[in-house]
């Protein structure tokens, strides 16, 4: 298949007087656009990857074609500044604003992409053991995915292929989990709100699954704002911003 990006990697951009720069693999410039399409919307965190490296992933690929350029989407807490500001036109305000950002994004790529979204449910794609797999966050004892930097705080929102273009080269090493050496003091919180879930009054309960996130020592600056959190615990939206 040929890639209908306008760069490949042994092309160089040459400005008069300047030395000459390679220009990015086309796994890169298309990463690189993303980034910036997507980073105003709050969507700061793009990881791209072999889709190989998920059976799942790879099986949405047809006719089969190994080693396609995969994208996985993601948030931290910066999402909430912009989503706060943008029209509340749906029952489900979050996932529509996910959808209509991520999907603009891929229409300005030039090069076909197939998109996942991890809200929808019919039937759900199992986006935690992909982040686990694609070595962007480990999933923890407790079933979160943990990031390096911002450990329980991100979410992740979809999954991009772009079949035309080929993935990024292997890292050299696995990163390591942040739960590898970790005593897991999530678990005892975790056991607690399992417990809790027993008992039919959810939202009750959801102060202890708070608890679970509060418990990992990994990313503790990139908790969200209380704002945030009622939110995505309850679904309750402050008021509109003027
Ligand atoms: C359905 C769903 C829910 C349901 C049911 C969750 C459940 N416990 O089964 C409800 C609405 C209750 C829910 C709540 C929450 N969810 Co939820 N949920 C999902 C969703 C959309 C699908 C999950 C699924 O069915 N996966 C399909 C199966 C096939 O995937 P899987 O990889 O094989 O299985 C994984 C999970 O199911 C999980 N799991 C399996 N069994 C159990 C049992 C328990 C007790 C727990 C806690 C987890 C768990 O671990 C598996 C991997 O190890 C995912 C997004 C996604 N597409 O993954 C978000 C997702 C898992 N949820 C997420 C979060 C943060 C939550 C909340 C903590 C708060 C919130 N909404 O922000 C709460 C509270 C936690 C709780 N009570 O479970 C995040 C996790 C982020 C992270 N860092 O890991 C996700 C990825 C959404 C996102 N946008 O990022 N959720």
């Amino acid at each position: 298949m040929t890639s209908r990006n306008p760069f490949s990697p042994d092309q160089k951009i040459t400005r008069p007087g300047a030395a000459e720069i390679p220009a990015p693999a086309p796994w890169q410039a298309a990463a690189d656009r993303l980034i910036r399409a997507l980073s105003p919307a709050g969507l700061d965190l793009i990881h791209p990857f072999d889709a190989d490296r998920f059976e799942a992933a790879r099986r949405l690929i047809a006719p089969e074609r190994p080693g396609a350029l995969a994208l996985l989407v993601g948030n931290t807490r910066r999402l909430w500044a912009p989503f706060s500001q943008a029209p509340r036109d749906d029952p489900h305000p979050l996932d529509r604003y996910v959808e209509r950002a991520v999907r603009d994004a891929a229409a300005a790529l030039d090069t076909p992409a197939l998109i996942r979204f991890a809200h929808r449910t019919d039937p759900a794609f199992p986006f935690q053991r992909l982040a686990d797999a694609a070595g962007f966050a480990a999933l923890s004892p407790c079933h979160l995915n943990i990031h390096p930097q911002h450990g329980p705080w991100i979410a992740l929102r979809a999954l991009l292929i772009l079949p035309d273009l080929d993935a990024p080269p292997p890292p050299t090493a696995p990163a390591p989990s942040p739960c590898a050496a970790c005593h897991a003091p999530c678990l005892e919180p975790f056991d607690r709100a399992l417990r809790a879930a027993d008992t039919p009054d959810v939202p009750a309960h959801w102060p202890l699954w708070l608890a679970v996130r509060d418990a990992c020592p990994v990313g503790r600056d990139s908790r969200y704002t209380d704002a945030q959190i009622t939110y995505h615990y309850t679904h309750a939206l402050p008021p509109c911003s003027p």
